[in-house]
């Protein structure tokens, strides 16, 4: 690269989805309800109580949606594996065949358009049967996912050779856990949100070898959510404030995977405030953390707004006036904030040396639907991505290692809690005909990846 005007050579152009985000065919070809099909027929969960019984229909649908990728030009494709289409209650010791088919006839359509696979093993929709034995808390679902890991590595690793372990531990662990937000739908459970992690880290570590053995030449990784965390302002109560939150949100998990230890100081404040207490903690044993930190071929980053922190449990008298000035907001109620992902890869370069990074996913909410000729101008969605990608080959260009770009979503999807109020898509979807209309931000996508993203500088 000699001038700033362009991307590496080879680097990677994508678009990424989740099973139970697009697939449907809930209950099809053997598959055992997830805990997302548990979670969206409780009532009351979902906005409007919508669920992904169809979703975009993908499973019947995808030879259309890999024409849709193919017109897009893109290089990459990450999609996820519905862990209940192939072990419908989790304890099954032979994988469903009728599932593996499923997943073999995409990946197959994909390499025949020169699109490379990247295979998510869990984004969240894990079997009921799972749940219902414990779940992520309990140690024994580490063996369950090394397990599942191992079949489908077997059975689809020589075609795919990009591999993610989890998505976004921390949406299962805090939102699960904390927030009740998705499933199981607990609150204020530090201990069990603790050991959720843990667990999900351990079964990303156990199963890294295995993953590797059966697909050779592959490379393995797992997906983290990540932010920029300032303080609302100078204050030592938000100062205080934004440690304790990146402390959960980022470096409980970036600490044990690169620097082999949990961040001590977000376990103190647990258990100074008596959420914790030792024996909550006692999941971790002797030598979780070596096989934590295997080394891993690249980290996932999905990186969506910045986290601006307040310290809303001080007296506001006695706290320093907000100072930050916020962005522009998406139609889900989140900060525009395109330096984020640079200030964020240069610390991932800097504070944990990460040798190989991919954007999993980056993406805005916008409802901007089809107007009277049937087209939808989702300028801002253009705007979003756009600024983005110039913050991330910034980076580059100042010695990130990070080698593609994942634009959240092909298509507008389920978006979980938010059901399908809430759209990403680059594609417009009408959820009543399954219709698929390239959006605008669809075309202009095309256009700058088919130059490798070159602007004139
Ligand atoms: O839709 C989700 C995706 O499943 C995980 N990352 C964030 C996206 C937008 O909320």
């Amino acid at each position: 690269m000699s001038e700033h005007n362009s991307f590496p050579e080879n680097f990677i152009w994508g678009t990424a989805t989740s099973s139970y985000q697009i697939e449907g065919a809930a209950d099809v070809g053997g598959k055992g309800p997830s805990v997302w099909d548990t979670f969206s027929h409780t009532p009351g969960k979902i906005k409007d109580n919508d669920n992904g019984d169809i979703a975009c229909n993908h499973y019947y649908l995808w030879p259309q949606d890999v024409a849709l990728m193919k017109e897009l030009g893109i290089n990459a494709y990450r999609f996820s594996i519905s862990w209940p289409r192939i072990f419908p209650t989790g304890s099954e010791s032979k994988p469903n065949q009728f599932g593996l088919d499923f997943y073999s006839k995409l990946i197959d359509a994909l390499l025949e358009n020169d699109i490379i696979p990247y295979t998510t093993l869990n984004h969240w929709d894990i079997p009921q049967g799972l749940e219902d034995a414990g779940g992520w808390p309990k140690r024994k679902i580490v063996d369950e996912f090394v397990k599942y890991s191992y079949h489908i590595t077997h059975h689809l690793g020589d075609r795919v050779k990009h591999w993610i372990t989890h998505n976004e531990p921390w949406c299962v662990s805090y939102l699960g856990y904390i927030e009740g937000r998705k499933p199981p739908g607990l609150i204020h459970n530090w201990a069990k949100s603790l050991a959720t992690a843990h667990h999900l880290l351990l079964s990303h570590g156990i199963a890294i070898p295995e993953i590797r053995n059966n697909s050779k030449h592959s490379e393995v990784g797992i997906t983290l959510n990540l932010n920029t965390a300032v303080p609302a302002s100078g204050s030592i109560y938000d100062k205080d404030a934004c440690r304790f939150y990146d402390g959960q949100f980022n470096r409980l998990y970036l600490d044990p995977l690169y620097k082999k230890e949990y961040p001590e100081d977000v376990f103190e404040d647990l258990k100074a405030r008596g959420l914790v207490n030792d024996s909550d903690c006692n999941f971790i044993k002797d030598n979780d953390l070596n096989i934590i930190s295997r080394h891993t071929d690249f980290l996932g980053v999905n990186y969506y707004n910045r986290a601006v922190i307040r310290n809303e449990d001080v007296d506001q008298e006695l706290n320093s006036p907000w100072e930050v000035e916020l962005g522009p907001k998406t139609d889900f109620g989140w900060e525009i904030y395109p330096s984020g992902i640079y200030d964020l890869l240069m610390r991932l370069k800097t504070e944990y040396a990460i040798n190989n990074i991919y954007i999993t996913e980056n993406g805005c909410s916008f409802k901007d639907g089809p107007n009277s000729k049937g087209e939808v101008e989702d300028e801002r969605r253009i705007e979003y991505h756009h600024s983005h990608i110039k913050e991330i080959k910034r980076a580059i260009y100042d010695g990130v290692p990070c080698q593609g770009y994942f634009a959240w979503s092909l298509m507008d999807n389920f978006e979980w809690g938010q059901g399908f109020s809430q759209r990403f898509g680059l594609a417009w979807v009408d959820f009543k005909t399954l219709k698929r209309i390239p959006k605008a931000s669809y075309h202009w996508y095309k256009k700058f990846i088919s130059t490798n993203g070159q602007e004139e500088s």
